[in-house]
């Protein structure tokens, strides 16, 4: 498998911390999306990343939809986000907001990142960073319930857990300048880092 996309894309990151976690080998072809979009539209029209390219040659797409297939690859017992039942749509909706803190510090970035200075509409900057810091607060109180578990009360490792760590590290990368008051996702954000699977992604 290869996998295409730099680990600064919290969505490709992602990817490959599910991967390492379920010890499932890949190629990382650390490809800049902006840079060489021909790399990438060889194997994805939308021009984004992650793309995920299989044995077979074929190429899967959507960060959520390239997890559903590893965790099928992995089989029921290995699966990050639990097959059924209620632990199923705890590590679901946890993983959703963890991804809507992504894609909430992406659009922050980017509005200056690829608008010319007299373009960059601050309201809408500062919009998305309130939800950035909603979002982190309110993980915030789950790490807190957490405690030293997981966050959606898996007896191990979630997608719920990764997605979490990969958003917060991601908007502290993007929007340093954001004054957040979460201590107790910071514990839980350093102990996910810590772990081999998060270390062969470091950013
Ligand atoms: N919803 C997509 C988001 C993917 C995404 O936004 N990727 C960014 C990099 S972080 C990208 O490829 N941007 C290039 C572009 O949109 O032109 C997913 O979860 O995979």
């Amino acid at each position: 498998m290869e996998l295409y996309g730099v680990y600064l894309s919290p969505y490709t990151r992602r990817i490959a911390i599910a991967l390492n976690l379920l010890d499932m080998p890949y190629t990382h072809n650390a490809v800049r999306v902006f840079e060489r979009p021909d790399v990438v539209r060889e194997h994805n029209p939308l021009t984004r990343v992650p793309t995920l390219v299989l044995e077979d040659g074929s190429a899967l797409i959507e960060s959520g939809a390239i997890l559903d297939e590893i965790d099928q690859m992995a089989g029921p017992d290995r699966a990050l986000t639990p097959p059924s039942g209620p632990s199923r749509r705890a590590v679901l909706q946890i993983a959703a907001l963890g991804v809507g803190v992504m894609e909430k510090a992406q659009w922050a970035f980017y509005e200056t990142r690829f608008h010319p200075e007299e373009k960059v509409h601050q309201p809408w900057i500062d919009h998305n960073d309130a939800q950035v810091i909603a979002g982190l607060e309110h993980l915030n109180g789950l790490a807190k319930a957490a405690g030293d578990g997981w966050m959606a009360g898996t007896q191990a490792i979630s997608q719920a857990d990764i997605s979490v760590a990969v958003a917060h590290s991601f908007a502290k990368k993007v929007r340093p300048a954001l004054t957040l008051n979460v201590p107790d996702l910071d514990k839980f954000t350093t102990r996910c880092e810590a772990l081999p699977a998060f270390q062969a992604t470091a950013l």
